[in-house]
């Protein structure tokens, strides 16, 4: 990164020198737009009415996709905020800089080995526009990096914005929404600090966007945006909600739909500004979101859904399936893009908005740029482009989709109408036809061999470059059986090795079978984390692991033993143990686990079992993978190996703090 790093300096040097001896506009000054850009927080593919929302229209929305041309193969590079807004900031793989998650807490980002914010020296639209005598600024989320514990990130004005207003997630002027968030923003110091009800964001936002338009009128301005409305949970105004309850039956819709229509009336009020302000045809307005609607597994589980659209897509956010990737997008100029038209073929990128804004304004981009110039396709010529890449989980996140079949595989791939996934260690292999196979619905791996082989070689090599850990030695594997238990807010996909019957609801066991966590998922769990597995046993026989991880060096279990429930941790090759004082007759609720003190409990029927015992922190990750219902190679406790469980576990939930 050092080495990136002083590239950017060099020749970002380079480029302002440049730009005083020269320019090559593709538009005359006066012609050169103002560029708007709208980043909405998870909205889904099919949240605005002109995209489909099945419940509401969102006529403001609505009136920009009328205004000009909407794109149904956008997308962006991560189905997660930060990642996603890095990209569409530098015009780079967000990998590049490190950023593959949410930025979160100091210690949550190290554990997934991210940095803490964008880095100062990147590519940004901003550096370029600015030096090309743009006013810039940027109003609504930043999540780039500061806020949180993190003090020392570089303010928006590092990355070429002359104004901001950003909120929690980022330093500088800021508007905070709770109390305890205004005295943890007032301690982390950088900045204004405005209280603000959280329905009202948008609206100040807004305020600062067009004063900053009306101030800025008369020169060149580049605006972003950001509203976080539609992000979970939804808080509107007071009473807002009360009006679309009649149009749906769940709950998560209302208060979504409520905080739909105010963005959607805040989006409004910026068009009829530049309307206003006679900038209509010289302003060129972007719309699309960064990521796909909120997922919760927790939610599915209690029979809800969580609110948000993602029309025929699969997956949600936290998915690389196209509901977490592919993005509403509609561009606006008037005099240059056709209004109401759409193009459903050409594949564009966030990585493509920074280059495309530049060719429009007639100003150069650094070389190393991924994203292209697409200005054409916006233009009415649709075109073909080089292919997509796409890294989100494991390990940087364990932030999954709620339901099953929105799990995806880390890694994927877009090369004209196919869409190619896989792990990192070449399982669940998937390949499909987007054209014929919107929804991914049928996996083509074993039909398009030569396809699926080409097409692995070239993620292998992207994943390569960017420095993600992949085996691209490996052959590709299609997925084999699996099953998924909850883990924390999210689902984690297992192998099904041998058979075992049943959902995360209830798992039967039939003592020689077991699930085996693929090695490239597993949690964090040393060095002071909480833990926690619970769920309901009903034991078929004396001996048997419930659920084991690691070895007996380092590790944890909990098992059957004569009869009795046992909960045994390993740290440093020692080793302590709670066990019931009688055997299990019935069906027991059970909940074993740590806190980051390294004390260990046990629980049956919500009562502890004898007395927390003090086991210390485990300094190391245990180096064996996790099974439910065995313990596979060196076992943890003193049983021989696999020890296989026969019996069900019913709602088995395991919480393994590893900020994600
Ligand atoms: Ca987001
Ligand atoms: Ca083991």
């Amino acid at each position: 990164m050092m080495q990136l790093r002083t590239f950017h300096n060099i020749h970002f040097a380079l480029l302002l020198t440049y730009l005083a001896l020269t320019s090559w506009p593709v538009f005359a000054n006066d012609q050169k737009p103002n560029i708007v850009v709208i980043f909405i927080d998870d909205m889904g593919f099919a949240d605005p009415g002109c995209f489909g929302n099945p419940l509401i229209e969102t006529p403001n929305i609505d009136r920009l996709a009328k205004a000009g041309i909407k794109l149904t193969n956008f997308y962006v590079t991560s189905p997660i905020c930060s990642p996603s807004r890095v990209s569409l900031t530098t015009g780079q793989y967000h990998g590049r800089w490190g950023i593959h998650s949410y930025l979160n807490s100091r210690s949550a980002n190290k554990a997934r080995g991210m940095k803490n914010y964008l880095d100062a020296s990147a590519p940004t639209t901003a550096k370029k526009l600015k030096a090309a005598g743009y006013a810039t600024g940027h109003f609504g989320k930043w999540h780039m990096g500061g806020g949180r514990d993190v003090d020392d990130a570089p303010l928006p004005q590092a990355y070429g914005f002359d104004e901001s207003l950003v909120h929690f997630e980022g330093l500088g002027d800021r508007i905070i929404s709770n109390s305890n968030g205004l005295s943890k923003a007032r301690k982390l110091g950088h900045g204004k600090i405005i209280p603000c009800e959280r329905f009202d964001r948008s609206k100040i936002q807004v305020d600062y966007t067009i004063d900053f338009m009306r101030r800025n009128k008369d020169k060149h301005f580049y605006v972003r945006f950001f509203p976080n409305d539609v992000h979970g949970g939804h808080f509107p105004a007071p009473g807002e909600e009360n009006a679309f309850k009649h149009l749906s039956d769940n709950p998560y819709d209302w208060g979504f739909l409520a905080v739909l229509k105010n963005m959607d009336d805040q989006i409004g009020r910026i068009i009829d500004e530049i309307d206003t302000l006679g900038l209509t045809k010289k302003t060129l307005i972007i719309f699309t979101s960064d990521n796909g609607p909120s997922d919760s597994a927790r939610k599915y589980l209690k029979g809800e859904k969580p609110a948000g659209f993602a029309g025929i897509y699969r997956g949600r956010k936290w998915s690389n399936y196209e509901g977490g990737i592919r993005m509403p997008f509609i561009a606006v100029w008037p005099g240059h893009i056709t209004p109401g038209t759409e193009d459903n073929t050409s594949v564009m990128s966030t990585l493509d908005l920074s280059p495309t804004f530049c060719k429009i304004v007639g100003v150069p981009v650094e070389s190393d740029l991924d994203g292209i110039d697409r200005s054409s396709v916006l233009f009415g010529s649709p075109s073909n482009r080089k292919p997509l890449f796409w890294q989100y989980g494991h390990p940087h996140s364990v932030l999954k989709g709620g339901r099953v079949k929105h799990l995806s595989p880390t890694f994927a791939m877009r090369q004209g109408q196919y869409k190619y996934m896989v792990n990192p260690d070449g399982s669940e292999a998937q390949l499909y036809d987007l054209v014929k196979d919107p929804s991914e619905t049928t996996n083509l791996f074993d039909l398009e061999p030569s396809l699926v082989s080409d097409m692995a070689k070239a993620l292998g090599q992207w994943a390569h470059d960017i420095g993600y850990e992949f085996d691209h030695t490996v052959t590709p594997k299609k997925p084999g059986p699996m099953l998924a238990v909850v883990s924390g807010n999210q689902m984690l996909k297992f192998n099904n090795m041998g058979g075992v019957k049943g959902d995360h609801q209830k798992l039967t066991f039939a003592g020689n079978n077991y699930l085996d966590l693929p090695s490239f998922r597993l949690p964090k769990i040393a060095n002071g984390r909480n833990l926690q597995i619970k769920g309901r046993i009903h034991s078929q026989s004396d001996s048997g692991v419930i659920y084991a991880h690691g070895d007996h060096q380092n590790g944890y279990a909990v098992y059957m033993s004569k009869g009795h429930l046992a909960f045994i941790t390993c740290v440093n090759g020692k080793n302590q143990t709670i066990t019931t004082d009688a055997a299990l007759t019935q069906a027991v609720d059970f909940e074993a686990g740590w806190n980051n003190k390294g004390t260990m409990v046990l629980k049956i029927n919500k009562k502890l079992v004898g007395k927390p015992i003090e086991v210390g922190v485990l300094t190391v990750e245990p180096v064996e993978s996790i099974q439910i219902g065995g313990d596979a190679g060196i076992p943890v406790g003193p049983y021989d190996s696999p020890n296989n469980f026969s019996g069900t576990i019913e709602n088995l939930t395991t919480k393994h703090p590893i900020g994600s």
